[in-house]
């Protein structure tokens, strides 16, 4: 048997096209125009890329984008001053400081300046805490859009065996937190499993749903799955460049040998990636409509 692919970058397609309309008449009704402001500190290549496709994706929805790049050696006090300044901008409705950030910047107290209300990353602790006890908030981004993946490829998540490789507060707590949770896309039974897990195999035979976030090529190789489980791979490696330059990108599973036994799974690129930036245009869209007051 070979999987199902799960394209993210369809099911992303789709969801643009959904947001297209909630822009247009945003616009057309509340003369709002959603904006973005999008923080690159440094030049790492990777974060470069997830960036420009943060701007390119606004741009193709009618998002009011502003991209701003600062050099690798500014100071805390300066990145915090330029977040006030957006917090109080009005045609700014989200903004993202892309992670990681260099050695000098506390990241917590970074992600503690942003507004909650324009946090569309769900990264401030006010977002994470809305979510857990779920109340209405922010989602962060790859997970909800992992849960929109299954969702919207027909996977039932309830009572699904869901395993959960990998513990970052990015990735690993929040789609644990979202997948056990009473919602038509979650409702699971739900493992975490991380470095210091003792039989990682055991864990992850048993799962009907497998979502790999260790940051880690081949994390995850074919005998260590059951025959029909659907993979996540949410990790995204460079691991060398072709004789053009071009980055090699491969997930954190083994894909040739995982996908023998699966029974669907994303690839890498074109799987979590693309959900993840158009989870983002969605909060942002989000922000917008919230800052109407009727
Ligand atoms: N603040 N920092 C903040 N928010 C985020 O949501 C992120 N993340 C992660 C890193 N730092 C962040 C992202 O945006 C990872 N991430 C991300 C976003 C998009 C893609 C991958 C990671 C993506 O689109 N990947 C493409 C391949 C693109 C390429 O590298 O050439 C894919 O198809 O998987």
């Amino acid at each position: 048997m070979s999987a199902k692919i799960i394209s993210g970058t369809e099911i992303a397609k789709q969801i643009r096209e959904e947001l297209k309309k909630e822009i247009k008449e945003l616009k057309k009704r509340h003369g709002v125009t959603p904006g973005l402001a999008t923080i690159l500190v440094g030049d790492d290549p990777a974060s470069k890329v997830y960036v420009g496709q943060k701007e390119k994706s606004c741009n193709n929805l009618g998002i009011y984008s502003e991209k701003i790049n600062l050099p690798g050696d500014i100071s805390e006090k300066e990145l915090l001053s330029l977040i006030e300044k957006l917090n109080k901008n009005s045609r700014i409705h989200g903004i993202l400081v892309q992670l990681p950030l260099p050695k000098q910047i506390n990241e917590s107290r970074v992600i503690y300046a942003i507004d909650p209300a324009k946090d569309v990353d769900g990264f401030h602790p006010v977002n994470v805490g809305k979510m857990v006890v779920r109340e209405k908030c922010f989602l962060p981004c790859t997970p909800h859009g992992i849960l929109e993946l299954l969702a919207r490829s027909g996977v039932q998540t309830e009572g699904a065996e869901v395993v959960v490789v990998g513990r970052s507060n990015i990735v690993g707590k929040p789609v644990l937190n979202l997948m056990l949770q009473k919602r038509p896309t979650g409702n699971a039974t739900v493992t975490l499993c991380h470095t210091r897990t003792k039989d990682l195999v055991f864990h992850t035979k048993r799962a009907d749903i497998l979502i790999v976030a260790t940051g880690h090529p081949k994390t995850v190789t074919g005998d260590m799955v059951k025959e029909g489980v659907v993979v996540i791979d949410v990790g995204v490696n460079r691991i060398g460049k072709t004789p053009e330059g071009k980055a090699i990108l491969v997930g954190d599973v083994d894909f040739e040998s995982v996908k023998e036994k699966a029974a669907a799974i994303t690839p890498v690129p074109g799987g979590v990636g693309p959900m993840t930036i158009v989870m983002l245009m969605k909060n942002t869209v989000e922000a917008a409509r919230n800052s109407i007051v009727e």
